[in-house]
């Protein structure tokens, strides 16, 4: 066993924190009693990259209790939870994972996931923003060939699979569980409704009711943001480049406003774009003196860290950093630009990332025992798999389904058991 974490002590704090993450991840315990002597991840070597959570911890449990071999690293420098990562070491998981590791360790934290000696190369990756599959693409092309199937958690890991798909360096298929109903309209709506107030609070003394909130990109990430900040009383201001989205915010009752104009009179900012340098150092100039940066989306780069990393600064608090603007104007920015929810608090709520967590390991089930019949390129899991997940969830929450009549069923052209709508439906 090996691993490299930051404190062996908080095991027990860590094991606390996995006993309430099991009781609102019923998705997932079900999973494991469904296949409960079956194995059907026998044989499968799985390295993983992936937020080092509660919640993941999870994962990690299910998936070995599945029959696969794990190793662990996290998907972002600032998102590991101690206290989990020495649980999950303790019990003699291979972790390597610590809150705030620079570059370097990041990348030799990823290398220790990959190999272990000349032993143990993966043949399965879980990966999230493709940084395993671009690590290994970049620096190890000749293993790609290694890998059956790679599983994706997040809506920007498409654009880089996609990319390296494109350039030709990835040649085995993947499933990009984002595209699944049950991962992206309730993870990224409800998950960074709740824990994006998480982030705030806990870092800050910011009173949300009466403030002027921009969020930066109206996708599902951005409308679980602004949802959140206008229950708690905030006037919202979206900045879109979609007209789709825009008109949707629209309808919301939210102000569309160019960035620049939402510069002058927000007091917060949100950034959930998966794009690069949305928020810059002109438009940090533009701003109110002590105005609060967030950013939501699955990088650290939405917000141009790198140039505001050349100012000087002063920390806060341990999630919370002030940039001086010179002439007594300073900015205030959350975890160092990276994903607010998980650099400065728990990430997502474990009953949400259950739902994202079973896509995960059906993708992993499925790529692993079906491989053929998925092509090199990014797929997505069945619809059938989307509605089993919701399934999963349904009893938790006190719901029971109606059921379909035989002539309901033949009226829409149906089975009585689903899939209920056409592929093409958007929920
Ligand atoms: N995310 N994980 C957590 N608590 O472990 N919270 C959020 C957690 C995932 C979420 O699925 C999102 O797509 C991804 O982090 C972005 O890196």
């Amino acid at each position: 066993m090996e691993y490299e974490i930051k404190d062996l002590t908080l095991a027990q704090y860590g094991e606390s924190m996995l006993k309430l993450a099991r009781e609102e991840m019923p998705g997932l315990l079900s999973i494991i009693q469904d296949y409960a002597g079956v194995n059907p991840l026998a044989g499968a070597r799985i390295a993983g990259c992936l937020h080092m959570t509660s919640q993941t911890a999870l994962l990690m449990e299910t998936l070995v209790a599945l029959g696969a071999q794990i190793r662990w690293c996290s998907s972002n420098r600032y998102s590991t939870q101690d206290n989990a990562a020495a649980a999950m070491a303790k019990k003699g998981y291979n972790v390597f994972a610590w809150h705030g590791e620079t570059e370097q360790e990041f990348e030799a934290c990823k290398t220790r996931t990959l190999f272990d000696g000349d032993e143990w190369f993966p043949n399965m990756l879980l990966d999230d923003g493709a940084e395993l599959s671009r690590f290994i693409c970049r620096h190890y092309p000749h293993k790609i060939g290694a890998l059956r199937g790679i599983s994706e958690e997040t809506t920007s890991g498409v654009v880089e699979l996609n990319q390296l798909y494109r350039s030709g360096l990835l040649t085995v298929p993947s499933i990009v569980i984002n595209n699944s109903i049950t991962k992206t309209k309730f993870d990224n709506i409800y998950g960074c409704k709740e824990s994006l107030i998480d982030a705030i609070k806990f870092s800050t003394d910011f009173m949300i009711a009466g403030k002027t909130a921009t969020i930066v990109g109206y996708g599902d990430v951005g409308k679980g943001c602004a949802k959140a900040l206008s229950s708690m009383g905030a006037h919202i201001q979206i900045v879109e480049v979609d007209p789709i989205s825009a008109l949707q915010a629209c309808m919301e009752g939210y102000r569309v406003r160019t960035l620049s104009d939402c510069c002058r009179n927000s007091h917060l900012f949100v950034t959930a774009t998966g794009n690069i340098n949305v928020i810059t150092l002109a438009d940090i100039r533009q701003m109110k003196d002590k105005v609060l940066l967030c950013n939501m989306g699955n990088f650290n780069n939405e917000i141009d860290m790198t140039t505001l990393d050349t100012l000087e600064c002063t920390a806060l608090g341990q999630n919370i950093a002030e940039y001086n603007l010179g002439g007594n104007k300073t900015v205030r920015v959350l975890g160092h630009g990276a994903p607010a929810n998980l650099s400065c608090a728990k990430g997502h709520p474990s009953f949400v990332m259950s739902t994202s967590f079973c896509n995960q390991v059906f993708a992993q089930i499925e790529l692993w025992n079906n491989a053929s019949r998925y092509p090199a390129r990014v797929n997505s899991l069945p619809r059938s798999l989307d509605e089993r997940v919701a399934s999963l969830h349904l009893s938790h929450l006190g719901a029971e389904l109606h059921r379909l009549s035989e002539e309901q069923a033949l009226y829409m052209g149906v089975s009585i058991n689903g899939p209920f709508k056409p592929e093409s439906y958007r929920y």
